[in-house]
């Protein structure tokens, strides 16, 4: 007899929501970025993961179903020492998730190459943060930081308008607190982080307009965020560790 689709949400029925406190999970992790990692390594020790970079929990029902979005540009090496470390974490915390890779295109055209998603890769996620051993302003929204649907529907999203390095993340910032919130950023036991180093890209520069945008944050930012974003899909890769996503985003 073939298995029928109503026999999946019976099992599906049967399962309990998964606990507040999961069981597995190891505390404070050894992270080093001189291991010898391959991507390849990577799927070998993430054989449960669905195409995309999918996962759920088989023996319960996740309390939160999450998707990773990472802009990302020219960090393949960064990349895979996340997908390294992270996947097993999310796993362990028994998340329903997936993650999304969104690949900024580069330009054909060299000259004017920048970044509009540009991330200073600093690591400390701010909101429900973390803090390396560094926080270089108290300000600081730089690196990683999470919001939830309704706070980031209530600034409006993120600024389009930042090209090279800089600033889109003190926009941020902007937008957060003049709407009202704080930002929480939990000690060092529970948000634990590291960063790794890199030197500056070639050709994203310090935008020396970021000065004068992010003083002007408050005017601007009702209509330019996610009401004003437009981009086009270029591909959609979905390899076992992640869906990347290559967005065309224009340029400034
Ligand atoms: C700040 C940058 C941030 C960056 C941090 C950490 C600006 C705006 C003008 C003051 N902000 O200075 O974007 O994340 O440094 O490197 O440049």
């Amino acid at each position: 007899r073939l298995p029928s689709v109503s026999n999946a949400t019976e099992t599906e029925r049967k399962l309990e929501t998964c606990p507040d406190n999961p069981p597995r999970l190891v505390g404070p992790l050894r992270v080093e970025f001189s291991d010898p990692v391959t991507l390849d390594l990577v799927r070998s020790e993430n054989q449960a993961l669905q195409p995309g970079g999918r996962f759920k929990p088989t023996e319960c029902i996740a309390q939160q179903k999450v998707a990773i979005i990472i802009p990302f540009r020219h960090r393949d090496e960064h990349l895979k020492y996340w997908l390294y470390y992270l996947h097993p974490i999310l796993q362990r915390q028994q998340l329903d998730y997936g993650i999304y890779v969104i690949n900024q295109r580069p330009l054909r055209l060299g000259k004017g190459e920048t970044s509009a998603c540009s991330f200073s890769g600093q690591s400390h996620y701010a909101s429900l943060a973390a803090s390396d051993e560094w926080l270089p302003y108290a300000q600081y929204f730089g690196g990683v930081s999470s919001l939830s649907k309704e706070q980031y529907l209530k600034i409006n999203g993120f600024p389009n308008n930042y090209w090279g390095w800089g600033g889109e993340d003190d926009d941020i910032f902007n937008r957060v607190s003049s709407k009202g919130m704080s930002i929480s950023r939990p000690d060092g036991v529970i948000g634990r982080c590291r960063m790794i180093r890199h030197d500056r890209d070639k050709q994203n520069d310090p935008n020396p307009q970021r000065f004068d945008r992010i003083a002007h944050t408050r005017e601007t930012m009702a209509s330019d965020g996610i009401n004003s974003l437009t981009y086009n899909v270029v591909n959609i890769e979905k390899d076992q560790l992640f869906t990347k996503i290559t967005v065309d985003v224009g340029k400034p």
